[in-house]
């Protein structure tokens, strides 16, 4: 099987700040960190539920995916990040079968993982990102 768990769902906020009360305290979920992403022009945070996270997305920029994202659609649900080994042959595959990818090569997400997203034009819709963890997290 190509993934091995749900690494993590991407949330986009307007303010980690504001709404990091509602996941710790009302959820009860434990806030793992956060941290700017700079090439993608977020800030996000992790918060950990039983082996999946959470990642709050807020833009840093007006320029940023995810601001445009919120301004399309408003806060919510962004991506679905998919635990992989061996990303580089996944990419491999899905470009030799014609899936488009945002990304043709990984690169480092947050925690120094290695990522890579697929277009949502090729998923019926959903942002779904690959993750290899290289003992690090992912974005
Ligand atoms: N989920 C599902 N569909 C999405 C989407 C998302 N998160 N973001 C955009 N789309 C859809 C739009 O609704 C639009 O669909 P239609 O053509 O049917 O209207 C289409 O994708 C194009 O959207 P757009 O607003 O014109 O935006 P762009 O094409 O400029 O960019 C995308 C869209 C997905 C290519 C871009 O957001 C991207 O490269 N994303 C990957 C990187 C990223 O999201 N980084 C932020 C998180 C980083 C991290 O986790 O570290």
């Amino acid at each position: 099987m190509m993934g091995k768990k749900i690494d993590h769902i991407g949330v986009a906020v307007r303010s980690i700040k504001e709404v990091l009360p509602f996941y710790e305290k009302t959820l009860g979920l434990t806030f793992l960190g956060e941290e700017v992403v700079e090439s993608q022009r977020v800030k996000v945070a992790f918060l950990q539920i039983g082996e999946s996270k959470i990642e709050l997305l807020e833009p840093t920029s007006n320029e940023s995916a995810v601001a445009k994202f919120i301004d399309k659609r408003g806060e919510g649900i962004h991506h679905l990040a998919i635990g992989v080994d061996k990303i580089e042959d996944r990419i491999e595959e899905f470009i030799k079968n014609g899936i488009p990818m945002i990304d043709e090569a990984a690169r480092q997400g947050a925690g120094g993982a290695n990522i890579a997203f697929m277009h949502p034009k090729g998923t019926n819709g959903v942002l779904v990102e690959l993750c290899e963890k290289r003992g690090g997290g992912c974005s």
